[in-house]
């Protein structure tokens, strides 16, 4: 039934741009695709501004694919430089203002669940470290400890990337940053211990360095959020420009940071165990 909600009148479609054709013929509506499958179907995001070699880019790129219901998603972010290709998906897109991110997504899955009671929407945010640990972090923790059922990812470039390298709660002691010139002075956040503390029933990190395994955690969370509350992701999404990595070498720091500080790690709740175990059944040959 879900299709229904992009699919034209009959009639109609040949009307309309040949890029909403693809995506409705070629697109991955009703699938769940594999990243393998990359290249061979029309992604909900194709283009955008971003820096080359930015591996920002490249996660988000994922996380549209990773989607499970991409025709019932809505996507808030904000001011900060993955908003740049979060805004040119074809996915419903709300601006929150920096810092509001989270409390603009708790009102909208509750508008959405008396809007819609026979149809879930899955609501996520994707947000700059800052836009989250720093400005946001009110709304961040309060959407927390309220279990409000939408996904929140982490971009954490670890800096303020959209205006020029200021030093962040999730950049990492001593870093010394163009607008931070003398080192930072305190340790990087420790978001996943807030995020358990808080009681988010799924939280991992992850760094983009294994695609299959970053839809995979994405699908998780948000199935998670759709049925059970809160999650988490917070995924290293290097700035190759404050951070002055070489556009070739930007695989090759993902992997480093990840062997060194950043590895793949879940933290899950019994309750989302017990649901996660039941939706991921293979099913019986
Ligand atoms: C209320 C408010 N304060 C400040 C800004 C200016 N501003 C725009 S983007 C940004 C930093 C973004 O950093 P981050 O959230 O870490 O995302 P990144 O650009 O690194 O991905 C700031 C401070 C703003 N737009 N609104
Ligand atoms: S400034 Fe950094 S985070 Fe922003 S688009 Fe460029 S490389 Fe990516």
């Amino acid at each position: 039934m879900s299709l229904d909600t992009i699919k034209p009148s009959p009639g109609f479609l040949e009307h309309l741009p040949v890029e909403y054709q693809d995506l409705v013929n070629h697109g991955q509506y009703g699938k769940q695709m594999k990243a393998t499958d990359m290249g061979k179907f029309k992604e909900l995001i194709e283009e955008h501004p971003m820096c080359a070699g930015c591996a920002m880019t490249l996660f988000i790129r994922l996380a549209f694919i990773a989607l499970p219901c991409p025709e019932h998603s809505i996507m808030v972010g904000t001011a900060g430089c993955g908003r740049l290709a979060i805004s040119q998906g074809n996915v419903p897109f709300i601006y929150g203002n920096y810092g509001d991110t989270n409390s603009t997504a708790s009102g909208l899955k509750r508008a959405l669940e008396i809007r819609f009671p026979n149809q879930k929407k899955d609501v996520i945010v994707m947000a700059g470290d800052g836009g989250l640990i720093d400005i946001g972090f009110q709304g961040l923790m309060h959407s927390w400890f309220r279990r409000e059922k939408f996904t929140t990812i982490m971009l954490d470039n670890e800096v303020y990337g959209n205006t020029g390298g200021q030093e962040s709660g999730m950049t990492v002691q001593g870093k010394v940053l163009k607008m931070a010139p003398r080192g930072k002075v305190n340790e990087k956040t420790d978001a996943m211990g807030l995020a358990k503390v808080a009681g988010v029933d799924y939280i991992a990190r992850i760094v983009p360095t294994n695609p299959a395994r970053v839809m995979r955690t994405i699908r998780r969370a948000i199935l998670v959020a759709r049925e059970i509350g809160s999650t988490y992701i917070q995924a290293y999404t290097s700035c190759n420009i404050e951070y002055s990595i070489p556009t070739p070498e930007v695989m090759k720091d993902a992997f480093d940071i990840e062997k060194e500080r950043y590895g793949f790690e879940e933290i899950i709740s019994d309750r989302a165990k017990e649901f996660l175990a039941e939706v991921e059944k293979k099913p019986k040959k």
